[in-house]
């Protein structure tokens, strides 16, 4: 037996452990290991029932997501798949009652391994689920085919289409799990085996025949399922492919089913869309390794905050502490400003609530972790200082050269600022070691991004506690660089030159924002900009001019500061780039304003407008984000090309499908993007400049992704 599959004998039971750290999941030696063992119990005289358990803190978190880049065909999939399939039944055909005890999680083939058991128990404090479609692939170990037998088609396809994992005690209601055990999980499903054993009894969840009432409920199941993802899963094919799976197994016999759940499995695991999505699991993951911050790094525990600034970003950042059960100060110039803070953030909550997401008590215990003050006063007990004032440069160093005064030396001390010099704060602060940036994403207290900017002389343990703390906030952090935008909005920068240029150049604010939701972005440009405000921007260009910088190389639109000096900030002032029912409503219709200053800024610059493909739209943002990605990585303001992917996908949701703008260029080729960027040097002007890493990887023949092409 492997050492990853251990076997003995426990009163008369058979128990086989899987003991693959850190989460049991099912490589080939796992899968042969389990095989072999249940074989072995099946004909130890000394076994009246087995028991399968796992090790450390889960059951089987699922097949080893790794091993999937393997399966470079259809044709290798199936080979694979039918082994698996025929392992299944083997088990499932064992002679004595079988039985998986599960703690922690049941994931994807982990909780296919389950089913094929003849029972199934659990801790109460497990979950069970088929995750699969989050990874751009569907349960290929007969999940589509056993769960609708077990816990009917609706609840499967539930299950499988969304890919949430399920409490214990629901799926126990739902006939997935078949007994909760209190106390010891090990002992609790020996007992439960060797009743079962005791009673003679076996239940194989493929040989449960569906009534026809059940299976037409079923196909009733699928095609509202297919009509709701016509909504949530646009652009992608994991979802629909996992109906058609469970639908097959509706009108087929079991091992018909099965073929078909391998044929739509293998289509799955070889798609860009697979690829994209395993991209960015392991990605996410890949950002709290910083370089050059060690493992064992100290990181201290943040058990109390403040924030300065109680607007729209520093409420939404209290909000997040609160919701992570931190106590936290808010402090603002004047009650009036408070208010006003206290005011949003108790309408936020509101919705929350009427969202089913919190209760009243809920939302009370949450909001009295908000401290309102107009002074410093505790700034002296808290582990860490968020600074969300207005992004002006002289308010933040007298905001920083304060705190330096009136917090503990070892309080870390964050900016919220979206672009400006962190180093500046830290001067000013005489505490550089402990400054840094946590730039949140609006509104701060949903999005999931949170760029950790680190300044020349931010000390390493802050670093550390600051990606502890991003977990515990729920947020990923991305340790970014203290370049002008850092990595988001620096790119970004290059994003929205291509949109008004090519607003200019003869395409519409609709057309660019439909191209760009139709890609997969959940807002176009102009319809984030209304969102955002346009006169955040505005301010951040008038720094700018007063410092002689632009946020991008090339062209200037005077659009935007146009609409600013109008006073059309956007959905907030009841126009922007769009016009609006009222102040404050996201009723928008287009504006004929916007196609006059086209043509107006067109003659200015003396183009003709044409008309633009949607197809050159997407080419050209893609490119100008790859093109800024590449001198992003090579300057070394992100450790890795799959950093920047988890920014664009948390920070600005980049269809996930897509794996990210770096990815995305790599599927197109990085010659193809090098072509490009030469062909708009070349209609366009200088300013599209290649980078140089993009010019080194196209000659060496790489990808971002292939080797070390990262900046490491
Ligand atoms: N394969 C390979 N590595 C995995 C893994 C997996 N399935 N799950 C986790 N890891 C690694 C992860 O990369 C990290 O590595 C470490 O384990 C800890 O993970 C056949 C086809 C279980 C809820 O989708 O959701 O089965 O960074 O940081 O926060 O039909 O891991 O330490 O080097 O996430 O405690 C289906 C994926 C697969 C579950 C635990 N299963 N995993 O969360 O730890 S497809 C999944 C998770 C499949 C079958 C189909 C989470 C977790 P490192 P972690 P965590």
């Amino acid at each position: 037996m492997s050492d990853l599959v251990r076997y003995e004998i426990k009163d008369g039971v058979a128990v086989i452990t899987i003991d693959n750290p850190p989460v049991n999941a099912l490589s080939p030696p796992v899968w042969e290991g389990i095989d072999q063992a249940v074989a072995r119990a099946s004909a130890d005289p000394a076994a009246e029932a087995i028991v399968l358990i796992g090790a450390g803190t889960t059951f089987i978190a699922g097949a080893d997501i790794k091993v999937f880049d393997t399966l470079k065909t259809r044709e290798d999939s199936m080979t694979r798949s039918a082994g698996t399939h025929a392992l299944l039944k083997r088990m499932e055909d064992a002679s004595k009652p079988l039985v998986a005890a599960i703690h922690g999680n049941a994931l994807g083939g982990g909780l296919e391994v389950a089913q094929a058991c003849h029972f199934r128990v659990a801790t109460k404090d497990a979950k069970v689920g088929q995750p699969e479609v989050l990874l751009g692939i569907i349960p290929g170990a007969g999940g589509t085919q056993r769960l609708p037998r077990l816990a009917g088609a609706k609840i499967a396809l539930e299950m499988c289409t969304e890919g949430k994992p399920v409490a214990a005690a629901n799926a126990q209601a739902a006939g997935i799990i078949d007994h909760i055990v209190d106390g010891d999980l090990l002992a609790g499903a020996i007992a439960f085996a060797k009743s079962k054993a005791k009673a003679r009894e076996i239940r194989k969840a493929r040989e449960i025949s569906l009534t026809d009432a059940q299976k037409n409920a079923g196909l009733e199941a699928v095609a509202a399922a297919r009509a709701a993802l016509k909504k949530t899963a646009k652009g992608m094919n994991a979802p629909h492919a996992v109906v058609n799976a469970i639908e097959a197994g509706l009108q087929r016999p079991f091992d018909e089913g099965s073929v078909r759940e391998r044929e739509l499995f293998a289509e799955c695991v070889v798609s860009t869309e697979s690829k994209a999505l395993r991209h960015l699991f392991f990605a996410e993951r890949e950002v709290a390794k910083v370089p050059d911050i060690p493992k064992d790094t100290p990181a201290k525990d943040v058990k109390r905050a403040a924030v300065v600034g109680a607007g729209t970003m520093g409420g939404g950042i209290a909000m997040t502490y609160a919701n992570a059960g931190i106590p936290v100060l808010l402090k603002d110039v004047d009650q009036a400003a408070l208010d006003r803070g206290l005011a949003t953030i108790r309408r936020n909550y509101d919705v929350t609530m009427s969202k089913g997401k919190m209760t009243a008590e809920q939302v009370e215990k949450t909001m009295a972790l908000i401290t309102p003050t107009t002074s410093y006063d505790g700034f002296d007990q808290v582990d860490i200082v968020v600074e969300a004032v207005f992004e002006n440069m002289d308010l933040k160093r007298l905001t920083f050269a304060e705190l330096g005064k009136v917090t503990r030396p070892d309080a870390v001390l964050a900016s919220n600022s979206s672009t400006l010099d962190i180093d500046e704060f830290a001067r000013a602060s005489g505490r550089p070691r402990q400054v840094l940036g946590h730039h949140f994403f609006s509104p701060a207290n949903v999005m999931k991004l949170l760029e950790i900017v680190r300044g020349r002389e931010t000390s390493k343990d802050v670093i550390a506690t600051s990606l502890k703390l991003a977990k515990k906030l729920g947020k990923v952090g991305v340790v970014v660089g203290n370049c002008f935008g850092f990595v988001a909005n620096r790119m970004l920068a290059y994003y929205m030159r291509e949109a008004y240029l090519l607003l200019e150049e003869g395409a519409s604010v609709e057309q660019i924002d439909r191209v760009l939701t139709e890609f997969g972005l959940p807002v176009g440009p102009y319809g984030m900009q209304d969102i955002a405000g346009i006169d955040v921007g505005a301010r951040i260009r008038q720094y700018l001019k007063s410092i002689g910088k632009t946020r991008a190389e090339g062209p200037q639109s005077d659009i935007p500061d146009q609409l600013f000096e109008m006073g059309r900030y956007g959905q907030k002032t009841g126009a922007g780039w769009y016009k609006y029912d009222a102040p404050g409503s996201r009723n928008r219709t287009p504006d004929p304003l916007i196609e006059q200053l086209a043509e107006q800024a067109a003659a200015k610059r003396g183009i003709r407008r044409r008309p633009i493909a949607d197809e050159e739209i997407i080419a050209r943002i893609t490119t100008a984000l790859a093109n800024e990605g590449a001198r992003v990585l090579e300057e070394g303001y992100a450790a890795r090309a799959s950093d920047i992917d988890i920014i664009y996908a948390y920070g600005f949701g980049f269809p996930r499908h897509r794996g990210g703008p770096m990815f995305y260029a790599d599927t197109l080729g990085l010659d193809t993007v090098l072509t490009r960027v030469q062909e708009y040097r070349a209609r366009f002007g200088d300013y599209w400049e290649p980078a140089p890493l993009l010019e080194k990887l196209v000659a060496e023949g790489r990808g971002f992704y292939s080797d070390a092409a990262v900046n490491v």
